[in-house]
């Protein structure tokens, strides 16, 4: 505990010393994103042939009071990227490219494998299983909202059958 303290208290003394404002760059893992949206969970299903497009899931939460509209996504390494919903079309999966997606106010938005996804598309080939990139969503209106993704196996999705213990 005493350690502990001293530790933080030279810390803060060293952050002083140097006149910038301390705050700022320590909070990467939760993304940047505009007041009220949060990005959340977010992760990579590569693809399984590389070269392939990979599938991007997350959530997004708005807690504002007014609506807002995705409108376009990137991803960093990747040359391209898109707005997908999964459906069915003579029984088969299908895609279709969404224009725009609706985050309603007071509602959070889950892009997982049965509904949405961003496709992310001509990667630049240093994707790596347990590496990380950063998507980039942007609301209609041009606010932007950046957040890591965790990039998985080919079908390992977060807290499927493998099990938890197994990350980290
Ligand atoms: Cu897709």
């Amino acid at each position: 505990m005493q350690a502990r303290y001293i530790i933080a208290a030279a810390l803060a003394a060293s952050l002083a010393a140097c006149g910038g404002e301390p705050a700022e760059e320590v909070a990467v893992d939760e993304g940047d994103c505009p007041p009220g949206i949060n990005a959340s969970g977010g992760w990579m299903s590569l693809a399984a042939i590389e070269g392939d497009p990979s599938a991007v899931y997350f959530e997004l939460e708005n807690t504002n009071e007014r609506n807002v509209m995705i409108r376009a996504a990137s991803v960093s390494g990747y040359e391209m990227a898109a707005l997908h919903q999964v459906g069915e079309w003579n029984l088969q999966p299908s895609m279709d490219e969404l224009m725009q997606v609706d985050v309603p106010a007071g509602e959070t938005v889950v892009f997982e494998p049965e509904t949405m996804h961003v496709m992310a598309m001509q990667p630049d080939g240093t994707q790596e299983v347990g590496g990380e990139a950063e998507a980039t969503l942007t609301f209609v209106g041009g606010d932007k909202c950046s957040f890591p993704v965790e990039i998985r196996a080919p079908g390992d999705a977060p807290g499927a059958a493998t099990g938890e213990g197994e990350e980290e």
